[in-house]
């Protein structure tokens, strides 16, 4: 066989592996069960986890009888009415909700657990042996209890006060660690710890799910989010080497904008900095600041929001740019792919998206963090 003929098949293996794994990305699921009483923050925390408004909270919400599965992309977060009630005996809680479906729980508590809650969680821990973390939200006013009853702790006191607290308050029950967190302060206290615990105890594309899904609420999660953003990327320039191409009237190269349109919404998805999601970063971004990057969030959905658009930003990057495009080596496929121009573009395009959408969702976290 030629070399040429090599690189050949090479290439449309590979191709065909993007397609693949593209594949099996878009269709894989992960069950969260959201598992507390009524009242200790639950919806508000599959919000803050999502960076979207999808629960209602508070005096606006019903109280959990039934369970409510909320979808957000590859996420199905199951917002789980409480045990030990009538219509769920703690005995018969794991088995009438179907909890061997599952992937993994929360347990959410805002004081302290309970004699039922326990039992559930060693059932959930020992017996359906799924990850289960525990968690106590509403930290943020445990702090300030602390403060106004005169109690002189740090918030490493304090946290280290109640891990001991609640861990006593569920012995025997054995617990390796409790994540105190705050559902309106996202990216301070445990939860970032949280969610990265949740996405390393995941391998293979239920882990990609993981880190693409839930918002990122610190630097090490934005930088996961910025790698498989990239990894995305090249499935889509893989199948933009594939595809049929349209010319764009005006340029002297021809584009699938519909592969770019539908690259730029995974990209703003992956950032947690779509449309749907403007109304949760409007409630949790404050100040002159924070409604300046506001405005830039809503700039950039715009600016990336129709094929029209991007064929004009296309047309703007112009001549000048586009020959260097083409030139570019693409690290995931190597010179063949490279000469493919559809896919060299949408590679480039993806390229200067994620970098601006890192960008802003850098300058949001930090500001949160001031
Ligand atoms: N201060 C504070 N309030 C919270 C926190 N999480 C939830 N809340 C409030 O607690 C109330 C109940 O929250 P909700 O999410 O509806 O609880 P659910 O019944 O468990 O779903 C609402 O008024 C929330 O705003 C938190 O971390 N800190
Ligand atoms: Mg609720």
């Amino acid at each position: 066989m030629s070399r040429e003929q090599n690189d050949e098949t090479g290439l449309s293996r590979l191709l065909g592996e993007f397609a693949r794994q593209k594949q099996e990305y878009e269709s894989t699921t992960v069950k969260c069960g959201f598992v507390g009483r009524s009242g200790v923050g639950k919806s508000s925390l599959i919000n803050a986890i999502t960076g979207e408004k999808l629960a209602p909270v508070g005096f606006a919400k019903e109280t959990t009888i039934e369970p409510h599965e909320y979808l957000h992309r590859g996420l199905v977060l199951v917002d789980l009415p409480g045990c030990g009630t009538e219509r769920f005996p703690t005995e018969e809680y794991v088995q009438q909700l179907s909890l061997e479906s599952y992937d993994l729980f929360i347990f959410v508590t805002e004081l302290r657990f309970f004699q039922d809650d326990k039992v559930v969680y060693s059932q959930l821990v020992n017996e359906l042996k799924k990850p289960c973390f525990l968690v106590r939200n509403k930290f943020d006013l445990a702090l300030a209890d602390a403060a106004y009853d005169g109690h002189n702790l740090s918030a490493a006191e304090c946290k280290e006060a109640i891990e001991r607290n609640v861990k006593e308050n569920l012995a025997p029950v054995e617990v390796k660690k409790v994540y105190m967190v705050s559902a309106r302060q996202p990216s301070h206290h445990d939860l970032p710890d949280l969610l990265n615990d949740i996405q390393d105890s995941f391998a293979g594309m239920k882990k990609l799910r993981l880190e693409n899904d839930l918002a990122a609420w610190s630097q090490v999660a934005l930088l996961k989010k910025r790698e498989n953003a990239m990894r995305i990327t090249a499935w889509y320039a893989g199948m933009a080497a594939l595809n049929g191409l349209n010319p764009v009237l005006g340029l002297d190269v021809s584009v699938d904008l519909g592969i770019l349109r539908r690259l730029s919404r995974e990209v703003a998805e992956i950032y947690s900095l779509t449309q749907e999601q403007e109304e949760y970063w409007r409630s949790v971004l404050k100040g002159a600041d924070g409604r300046a990057l506001l405005q830039k969030m809503v700039a950039l959905t715009l600016k990336y929001g129709t094929e029209t658009a991007i064929a004009t930003l296309l047309k703007a990057l112009g001549k000048r740019e586009l020959p260097k495009v083409f030139s570019k080596f693409i690290p995931f496929a190597g010179q063949a792919l490279a000469c493919a121009a559809g896919a060299g573009i949408t590679y480039s395009f993806g390229k200067g998206l994620v970098d601006e959408y890192h960008d802003i969702a850098t300058k949001i976290l930090a500001d949160l963090n001031s």
